[in-house]
């Protein structure tokens, strides 16, 4: 498979400034230089330089006006000879191009392909590969510094460290099994050192839970009784008409969602219909729609109107998920409070549910709230993200496999044979090395790699 030249488009599909062709192999600079033309007559291209110049189809007419650029192995991306053609961004002048090249003798790249060859020829590791791919697809500021501090490699090296503090260890422990009468080994300070080793994973794992609403996004649903002001309230977090409002008790009757980026967090934001008993088969099944998006949500705003007291249908929401998941939305204070609002806020008071008061029609509170929704999110003091370690699901996989193993290695280390605990450690190690890729299995290369975009 390594011995094709493979081509993509790298650049989305569409009207742009430029549109990119990338072709990675063997022959890709003997296919990259039959189509081009050199302004200057240059028969040579000077390697990680740009060229002027134009791609000749194979009726021997102008295609384009472009740049190219020659990136012999291994300084390149994939660590093969790399051509790349910067033509104009149209959709039919990128794929008339690829098609030449192709013609030429490339064959289409399967969807991360380049960065799959970067992996199988040592330029980058799996969590890199894995960065570049949260990186292309970073929905917030946080997310994308997340991912970098994995790119610049950083995941990596405190595996490695944990890694090696490992393979330390099992030094020992051969020498103890190789040369039993001479040395004795050190139970006491082994198992100290595992007890570290398992609180440094235990943090990676923490973060992973942490911090994924931040990689993902979140998602916010508003929920509440029928004319509670829900839609009023999502057009006025968005700052734009995006829902229906009406006086009419029942004007949603399916879910509306945007996405807004708050404090530096992709927030999904679902207005579903209100809450209440319907003939109406429409509304029926928005509601349930309303009930089940509530189960999934990062974040539940309850919005109820002071003017009236809380009906037991939507009282009884506050038994479907957990305190902390909900903020109680006291909205239209601009009209005053119902003689019940006292009991409403006991109510809440009673759940622990947080609740704060605004007017989605005035915008009062509308800021304090906005505030609010990411730091319900991430919990009452969300740190900044800084360069915290964040592994992602399948990483976090591996290393509760490589935990379990380490705490087995504790509980039986005054009781089992020594080659017992060393084949356990050396199980350990083995999740670890799946995380950067020294060991890996087809399916997970397949895993890891379909989720790319083709051309990356
Ligand atoms: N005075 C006042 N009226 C409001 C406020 N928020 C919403 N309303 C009014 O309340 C009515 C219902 O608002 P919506 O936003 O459609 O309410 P909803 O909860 O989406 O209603 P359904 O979609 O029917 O469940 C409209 O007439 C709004 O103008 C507010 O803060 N103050
Ligand atoms: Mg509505």
């Amino acid at each position: 498979m390594n011995n094709d030249t493979i081509c993509a488009i790298s650049t989305p599909l569409g009207q742009g400034g430029i549109g990119i062709i990338r072709i990675s192999g063997k022959h890709a600079y003997k296919i990259g230089t039959s189509l081009f033309k050199s302004s200057k007559n240059k028969s040579h291209l000077k390697p990680y330089t740009l060229h002027h110049g134009y791609i000749i189809s194979s009726q021997g007419t102008i295609l384009d006006e472009v740049l190219v650029s020659f990136m012999p192995a291994p300084k390149s991306y994939t660590g093969e000879d790399v051509f790349e053609i910067n033509c104009h961004g149209g959709p039919v002048v990128v794929k008339t191009i690829l098609k030449e090249v192709i013609s030429k003798g490339a064959r289409l790249a399967e969807p991360g392909e380049f960065t799959l060859r970067a992996f199988l020829n040592g330029k980058i590791d799996l969590t890199k590969a894995e960065a570049i791919l949260e990186i292309i697809e970073a929905k917030s500021e946080r997310s994308l510094e997340l991912a970098s501090t994995k790119l610049s490699g950083h995941l990596k090296e405190k595996i490695e460290t944990i890694k090696k503090r490992l393979t330390d260890i099992m030094a020992n422990v051969v020498a103890e099994i190789d040369f039993d009468e001479d040395i004795e080994i050190d139970i006491n300070k082994i198992a100290n050192t595992i007890n570290e080793l398992i609180e440094d994973i235990n943090k990676l794992i923490e973060n992973h839970e942490k911090y994924s609403v931040i990689m993902q996004g979140a998602t916010v649903v508003l929920c509440g009784e029928v004319n509670a002001g829900k839609s009023s309230l999502l057009n006025a977090i968005l700052g734009k008409e995006r829902a229906i409002v009406t006086d009419i008790p029942g004007t949603t009757r399916d879910f509306i969602e945007d996405v807004i980026n708050l404090d530096g967090m992709s927030i999904k934001l679902i207005d579903t219909a209100g809450i209440r008993y319907t003939e109406d088969q429409i509304e029926i099944i928005g509601v349930k729609r309303g009930l089940e998006l509530i189960q999934k949500a990062d974040l539940v705003l309850l919005v109820f109107d002071v003017t009236k007291g809380l009906s037991d249908d939507v009282a009884q929401i506050c038994n479907l998920i957990p305190a902390q998941k909900i903020l109680a939305v006291a909205n239209k204070i601009d009209l005053g409070f119902s003689a019940t609002y006292k009991n409403t806020i006991d109510f809440f008071r009673d759940k622990q549910i947080e609740l704060i008061g605004i007017s989605a029609k005035t915008g009062e509170n509308i800021d304090k709230l906005v505030k609010k929704i990411p730091q319900k999110i991430l919990g009452k003091n969300p740190e900044p993200v800084g360069t915290e370690l964040v592994p992602n699901l399948r990483q976090t996989q591996s290393l509760k496999q490589a935990k379990r193993e380490l705490e087995e290695v504790l509980n039986n280390i005054h009781t089992v044979e020594i080659d017992i605990l060393y084949s356990q450690l050396e199980s350990a190690t083995r999740y670890l090395k799946e995380i950067t890729g020294e060991i890996t299995t087809e399916d997970v290369l397949n895993n890891v790699f379909s989720n790319f975009c083709i051309g990356k």
